[in-house]
């Protein structure tokens, strides 16, 4: 075979035939849909995105929202990378095997059922942030080639019976999370890692669940998102230097 054993793992450029007749299927295909749409829509110039994060080419953007009294803040952020394909970038977001190494506010994670290649349940731990109580949370995440050159990774809550909300010392948070990458490069040319541009849109909503002192939650978002996609994105460059670039 021509493929070495880390080709085979990237996201697959067609669905998965075992997540079409899995019963989660209507409601992954339509939010994955839904957010990476909205994903690209931009943010200049829109009313009610405030810009609360700027460095390098990223760019971070919330919106104030409360849902009885909770912090909810949709965020959006904007950032380019070179070197890297966007079907790379969905590859380390996607893949729990590189988690641990880019994720900081991470404590535990468990794969709770594997739909497919495409598709995974898991359920996580966040590290506790002081006064409130820790979080987890169970959601399922699907990475899709969306268009040509473009893919991207949908997490969103779920429910499973072996995983019930608010049972011991966490509070269930509530996600939907959208990473949508899109990848360039001179026309006529053949792609290469000096030459590819990937325009990345990071999409999240949490809903912390129960209560949390709402400027604690505000600090901890501006304090962590921003560290987290410039990490995140350095972690994958750095993955790829000397890989053959997958398109
Ligand atoms: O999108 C990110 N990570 C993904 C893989 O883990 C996944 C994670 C979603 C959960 C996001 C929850 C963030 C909240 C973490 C802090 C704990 C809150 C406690 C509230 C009590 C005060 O989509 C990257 C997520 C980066 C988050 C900064």
């Amino acid at each position: 075979s021509v493929h070495t054993r880390d080709q085979v793992e990237l996201p697959p450029p067609a669905i998965d035939n075992r997540l079409t007749v899995h019963p989660l299927w209507p409601e992954i295909d339509r939010i994955s849909t839904e957010q990476i749409q909205a994903a690209f829509e931009g943010v200049g110039g829109e009313i009610g995105w405030q810009l609360f994060a700027e460095e390098g080419d990223m760019r971070m953007y919330r919106r104030e929202m409360e849902v009885d009294g909770m912090v909810t803040d949709p965020l959006k952020a904007m950032h380019k990378v070179r070197g890297v394909t966007a079907r790379e970038m969905c590859h380390y977001f996607f893949n729990p095997r590189y988690r641990y190494e880019w994720e900081t506010t991470l404590e535990t994670m468990t794969i709770v059922e594997e739909i497919a290649s495409d598709s995974l349940v898991f359920h996580q731990t966040f590290k506790r942030i002081w006064p409130a109580s820790q979080r987890d949370a169970l959601f399922w995440s699907h990475v899709r080639q969306a268009s040509e050159n473009t893919y991207a990774v949908t997490n969103h809550s779920t429910t499973n019976a072996d995983y019930p909300a608010n049972n011991g010392a966490c509070i269930r948070l509530f996600v939907t999370v959208c990473l949508a990458c899109h990848t360039t490069y001179p026309a006529g040319e053949t792609p290469t890692r000096d030459n590819i541009t990937t325009s990345i849109a990071y999409c999240s909503t949490v809903n912390p669940g129960g209560w949390a002192p709402a400027g604690v939650l505000r600090a901890v978002y501006k304090r962590e998102y921003p560290k987290f996609l410039k990490r995140f994105t350095s972690y994958v460059v750095e993955q790829c230097r000397d890989k053959p670039i997958a398109i």
